[in-house]
């Protein structure tokens, strides 16, 4: 749970680098790439990353743009890329700007739960971990170079010249 807006803030600036480098680096062909049939496809993944923290935010009150609608993946890798990052500055200058850290102590309706401000904060990080943990293993399917985000990827151990370390 985030009891600091800084805190957050910078947290949620560095997890949101990673995901645009990965939202960056699809392809319009890729956006259709899934682990088998009825199962969210690439583009729906990152659709669904791109407009979740405004789903999850106007529960809290807090006022931000909706990017679109979550129902319509957009066909474009590029239209996708831009409304994240979009959204994930706004999503920094609205906590920044419309909240104090006493705010993050209080609870909102979630999904017919109390959850402190500070929690939710939380899980809109930890959700966006999740999918694009799942995005990863698309990209590589749709034989695409995936950047890393903890560390260097296969591609990028490869381009240093070194062998991934192989536990
Ligand atoms: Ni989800």
């Amino acid at each position: 749970m985030f009891t600091s807006i800084e805190a957050f803030v910078q947290e949620w600036e560095s997890v949101s680098a990673g995901t645009r480098r990965l939202m960056e680096a699809l392809t319009d062909a890729s956006l259709s790439q899934s682990v088998g049939e009825d199962y969210r496809t690439l583009g729906r993944l990152a659709w669904h990353l791109t407009c979740s923290p405004h789903e999850m935010l106007v529960r809290t009150g807090l006022e931000l743009q909706a990017p679109g609608d979550e129902h319509v993946v957009p066909s474009s890798a590029a239209d996708i890329a831009a409304a994240y990052a979009r959204t994930s500055r706004e999503v920094a200058g609205a906590v920044r700007e419309q909240w104090q850290d006493a705010k993050l102590a209080e609870s909102s309706d979630m999904y017919g739960e109390q959850w402190p401000n500070g929690i939710t904060l939380r899980a809109v990080i930890q959700h966006e971990v999740h999918h694009r943990g799942q995005m990863t293993v698309l990209m590589r399917q749709a034989g695409l170079r995936v950047p890393g985000l903890y560390g260097p990827s296969l591609e990028e151990w490869q381009s240093m010249g070194m062998e991934p370390p192989v536990v």
